[in-house]
């Protein structure tokens, strides 16, 4: 049987499931998730290898009407990558009643490539059976996708079957990476993503969005199975540096051995981090500031 391979974008608004079915395909908790948008700031790449395929999905910060530089940048990678990959599957919540703007924003968009679309319907766990069969109606109205199909990423058997009908689109082509590679982003990277799930999950709502991560060491002893890693947390405010610290030190501490558990669990080594919280305002319309995070493009 012939070896397939291809890119398969991943799009959707804000908090419907894109990092979470992206981990559940390959397995491994590359995208962090959380309960709060605007949670995947970078395009990240997993890749599954299969005996006769190999996919490389790319995790698509939002497409959404951009109101920082971040805004901005964030866009235009979602943008660009469609029209570069062999797939696109766009991700919407089954909870909405009818699509909302944020939805016919990203159908727009869609509309103007040529790579095929498949519509995923998510979270149907959360919802009566009978209220799937009229969202589906309301997608097929929109657009033409070439498949629609109703999912819960947080379930195996709706994986599979996305999955299956992923290969069966696939071109036949080579692998393009070593079947032991999981992601192109650098290991700093992804433990920087970490530590950021972190301050989301455990700080309310307005400081979090402010808030960049910036690993400044990352280092495997020579002598032991120990990594150092060495991070700095930027906030735009005294005040939320204060929160991010919280009473003597607390939230910072929580913040530290939380990350330092999901980082030692991927890496499969003992971690000792370090972290410091800084203050530079408005850090989201600075580009210097993009380029040393990251996002850079
Ligand atoms: P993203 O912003 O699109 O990447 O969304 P996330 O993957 O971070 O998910 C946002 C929230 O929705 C998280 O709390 C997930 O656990 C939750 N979620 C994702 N998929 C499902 C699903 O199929 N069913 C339910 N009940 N929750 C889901
Ligand atoms: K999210
Ligand atoms: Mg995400």
């Amino acid at each position: 049987m012939a070896f397939k391979s291809g890119f398969v974008s991943i799009v959707g608004r804000p908090n419907v499931g894109k990092s979470t079915l992206l981990n559940k395909f390959t397995g491994e908790k590359i995208a962090i998730m959380s309960d709060k948008p605007q949670t995947t700031r970078n395009s990240i790449r997993a890749i599954d290898t299969g005996d006769d395929y190999q996919i490389i999905y790319i995790d698509t910060p939002g497409i959404h009407k951009p109101k920082t530089k971040l805004g901005d940048y964030m866009v235009n990678i979602a943008k660009d990558s469609l029209n570069e990959v062999d797939l696109v599957l766009f991700l919407v919540e089954v909870t909405d009643t009818e699509p909302g703007p944020g939805d016919l924003f990203i159908i727009e968009q869609l509309k103007k490539v040529r790579t095929p679309v498949f519509c995923l319907i998510n979270k149907i766990d959360l919802v009566e059976k009978d209220l799937i069969l009229p969202a589906i109606s309301a997608y097929k109205e929109l657009m033409d996708f070439s498949q629609i199909i109703p999912i819960s990423a947080l379930e195996d058997e709706s994986v599979e079957i996305v999955k299956k009908e992923i290969k069966k689109i696939l071109p036949e082509g080579p692998k393009y990476f070593p079947e032991d590679m999981i992601t192109d982003q650098p290991e700093k990277v992804i433990a920087a993503e970490l530590i950021r799930e972190k301050i989301l999950e455990l700080l309310s709502d307005e400081v979090p969005h402010g808030v960049g991560v910036e690993v400044i060491m990352f280092r495997k002893r020579e002598d032991k199975d120990i990594l150092d890693i060495q991070a700095n947390i930027y906030c735009e405010k005294g005040s939320h540096k204060g929160i991010v610290i919280g009473k003597s030190g607390k939230m910072l501490k929580s913040i530290g051995s939380l990350s330092r558990i999901e980082i030692e669990r991927l890496f499969g080594t003992k971690v000792f981090l370090e972290l410091w919280v800084k203050v530079k305002p408005d850090w989201r319309n600075n580009e210097f500031m993009l380029k040393m995070l990251g996002y850079n493009k």
